[in-house]
Formats: C-alpha cells, structure tokens, sequence
C-alpha cells in the first residue's frame, strides 16, 4: 500500500477558496503531494507530464471555460488510468448523472462529494484508492456477420439458456425466460446483443425465432411432463411481427408439441420505430385471443412505451433492470419503480421486476408488492438440464435464508 503522502492529488476548481480548503483537509489527513488548478488547461499539463500526472483527481464540474465534463473527455483521449472524485455544489441529480457519464467513459470514479465537503465524507472516498490495476487490452466485442449467423442457425449452435421467474409473494417458481446463446466454436460464449439486431437487419429473425420457439416449446413439454409447471416466455423482435406467417407458425408450434397457450409467454420489445402497426397490432391480439400471454419487455426503455401500453392488450409488464437494481436506495429510481408497478396493477397486468440482484432488491419488490422477480439474485440464466436441481436448491433456500412464507397468508 502507498503512503499518503505518496499519493499524488490534483485538485481542480475555480474557486481559490475551495483549493485551499481541500487542501488543508488533505494535509489533515497526510496527503501532503497536492497539486492545485484553478483551470482544465493547467490540469492538463499535469497530466500530461509522466512526473507530475496524478493518481487522484477532485474534479469541480461547474468551471468557467472548460468545465467538468469537458476536462473528463481531454482525461478519456488522454486514456488517464487514475481515479477520480467530482466534487461539486450541483444538486444530486445532476452529480449522479456526472457519475454516470464518468463511469461511461470507463474512468474510474471514487464517487461524488457535494459541497460543503465533510472531511469525513472526504476521507472514507480517499480510503477507498487504490493503485489502479494493470491495464487489459479491453476485449473488442466482435459483431458477427449475417453469413456467420446464418450458418450458426443451420448448424444448430444457437443454445437456449432459461432464467427463472419467481413468485415474489411464495417464492413459487412461476416461469423460465428463454435467452438464446451462441456456443461459437472458437469464440465459445456469444450473447445476443453480438447477433440480434445483425440477425435483425438481414432478415434472419424469423429462421431464429422459429429455432428458438421450437427447442422452447420441446423443453417446456419435457417439463410438464416431469411434473414442472413452468410458463415459458420466449423474446419476440418486432420484425418477427412484420408478416401474418408468425401468428401461424407459433400456434401451430404450440399444437404440435402439446403445450396449451396459457403456458406461453410472448415478451415484446421494440427496438425500432415502427412504420405500419397494423400488422403487429392484429398478431399480436389474435395470438391474445387465442391464450397466449403478451408480455412488454424492457419497459421504460426505448420505445417499449406507454403508447404500447395503450395499444396492445399486455398481460404482464417487465419494469427495466435499469429501474430496479438500487431502487431502494435511489430516488429517482424508486420513482419510476414504483410509478412502472401501479400502471401494471391498475391495468390488471402482472409485473416482473428485472435484474434483481441482491438482498436489497429483492426486499424492495416483497415491501411494494411486485408480482414476480428475476435476475442474478434468484438466479443466472440457465441451461435446461439445470433447471431441476436449480429448483430444489431455490425452495430451500426460500424456507431458511428468505423466509418468504412467514408473511403470506
Ligand atoms: O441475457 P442476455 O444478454 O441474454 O439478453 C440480451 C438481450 O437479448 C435481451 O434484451 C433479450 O431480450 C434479447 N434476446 C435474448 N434471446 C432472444 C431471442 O431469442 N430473440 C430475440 N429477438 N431477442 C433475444
Ligand atoms: O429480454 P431482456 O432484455 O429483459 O433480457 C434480460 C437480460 O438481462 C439478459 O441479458 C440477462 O442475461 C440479463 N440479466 C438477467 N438478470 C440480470 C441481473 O440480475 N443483472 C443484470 N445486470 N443483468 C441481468
Ligand atoms: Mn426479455
């Protein structure tokens, strides 16, 4: 471990008060090699000089000239390995979206003090350095081509995964999520978003899907007939909605294998803008007509949206991982939590908490009454063959670490 003393600091803000304040909260404290800047442009010399280039930066955001946001970028093409702290008299909106945005640009982020800084505050950040670790060539994620897609669904490597949905009430397991994989010869492991929309774009989604909707539908009759009552929800890209053919194929899909459509759920994100809704609109309420449930994924996001909402008779709505990891701690997040789970109950829909990942989350969802949960907490997605043994280990884990059934009545 270095030395405080060894540890270099720049300090960057406008205001000469705040320079040597934080300065003598530094001293205090045995950080004594501090630099200070009044402006980004001399910060910026710091850093470029290998002997003068800091470990650490406090970094106002509100300068004139080149302020916060900006000197981060100059830190980005500079690809500054050090750490940094935003340290500001903006609201905590405003610095959790600094953070964010730091955080995008993969620099890394001790966090953010608002002012006045507490020493306190101050001195549990600084405690949290650490020398930055030796940096990786950041492994490019390789987008394949149609042709390489096209063969991967000819030759069967795309692998459907399961992750489950959990009653947040029982603890029942309620229903799987099918998520597809590629098992890559060379590249082994290779998530969706590497090959969707590529998929999507050259016409492939429906030679997919259909590979997809078809091991889904082999496995869940392979459970229901091991005694597993298990909805299977299968992920739908609104191309595939694009032609009548779809609404066809998945209920003959569901009539040859014996699955009834009530144990079907179709989850529906739009990742583009629509032209002509009229087609999907009439699949997708035919294939309700008929049992099938209608789930609208990633809600909150992109054009997954109220107009959906209105539009299209949803069974169940999944709120965004996005919006319910941290929620309880995290106003805004909790807001928008919240307000996604009334609008599903007001509209008599079931709604699923996406990525759960911890204790805390899961607390969250049993207080506020949430349908079903999902996402690392309960349980990765999984390979079919895991399913059973998942299950077992899950129901015990319900009656002691969970104690879910002490509440419900
Ligand atoms: O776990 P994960 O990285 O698998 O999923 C990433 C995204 O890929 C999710 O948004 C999911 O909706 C999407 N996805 C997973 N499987 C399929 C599929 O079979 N079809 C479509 N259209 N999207 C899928
Ligand atoms: O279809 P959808 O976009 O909802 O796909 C779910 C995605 O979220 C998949 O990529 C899945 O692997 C991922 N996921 C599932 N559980 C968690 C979780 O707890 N945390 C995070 N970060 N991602 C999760
Ligand atoms: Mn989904």
């Amino acid at each position: 471990m270095l030395e405080r003393s060894a540890i270099k600091i720049l300090i960057l803000d406008d205001e000469l008060f705040m320079l040597k304040l934080l300065t003598r909260m530094l001293a205090n404290q045995g950080f004594t090699s501090v630099v200070c800047c009044d402006n980004g442009h001399d910060a910026l010399v710091q850093v470029d000089n290998e002997s003068t280039r800091p470990d650490l930066i406090l970094l106002d955001l509100n300068m004139p000239g080149m302020d916060g946001i900006e000197f981060v970028r100059y830190l980005v093409d500079r690809q500054f390995t050090g750490s940094l702290i935003l340290v500001s008299g903006e609201d905590e909106r405003m610095l959790r979206t600094a953070e964010k945005l730091v955080q995008a640009h993969k620099i890394h982020m001790l966090g953010y003090l608002q002012k006045p800084v507490k020493p306190a505050a101050l001195l549990a950040m600084l405690t949290q350095w650490a020398p930055p670790l030796p940096v990786k060539p950041s492994k490019v994620k390789k987008i394949y081509s149609a042709e390489e897609i096209k063969t991967a669904i000819k030759e069967g490597a795309l692998i459907n995964y399961y992750q489950p949905k959990v009653s947040v009430a029982s603890g029942a397991v309620v229903g799987v999520e099918t998520l597809v994989r590629w098992h890559h010869p060379e590249d082994g492991l290779v998530f969706p978003d590497q090959f969707i929309s590529v998929a999507e774009a050259h016409g492939l989604i429906n030679d997919l899907t259909r590979l997809v909707l078809l091991k889904a539908f082999a496995q869940a009759k392979i459970w229901q007939q091991a005694g597993f009552e298990l909805r299977v929800a299968v992920n739908v890209s609104m191309d595939n909605l694009a032609s009548l053919d779809f609404q066809d194929l998945v209920v003959k899909l569901a009539g040859e294998t014996g699955i009834s459509p009530h144990k079907i759920v179709l989850e529906v994100t739009e990742s583009q803008l629509m032209g002509d809704i009229r087609v999907s609109l009439e699949i997708l309420t035919r294939l309700r007509l008929k049992r099938f449930h209608l789930s609208i994924d990633d809600f909150g996001t992109g054009h997954s949206s109220l107009a959906q909402l209105r539009d299209i008779p949803f069974d169940e709505l999944k709120i965004d991982q996005g919006f319910v990891h941290r929620a309880w701690k995290d106003e805004t997040l909790r807001v928008i939590y919240d307000t996604s789970l009334a609008l599903a109950k007001q509209l008599n829909m079931e709604a699923v908490a996406e990525g759960v990942e911890d204790r805390d989350d899961w607390d969250l969802l049993r207080h506020t009454g949430c349908d079903l949960a999902q996402g690392n907490f309960i349980s990765k997605p999984l390979l079919a063959e895991e399913i059973p043994q998942w299950i077992e280990v899950w129901l015990k884990r319900v009656q002691t670490e969970l104690a879910v059934a002490d509440s419900v009545n």
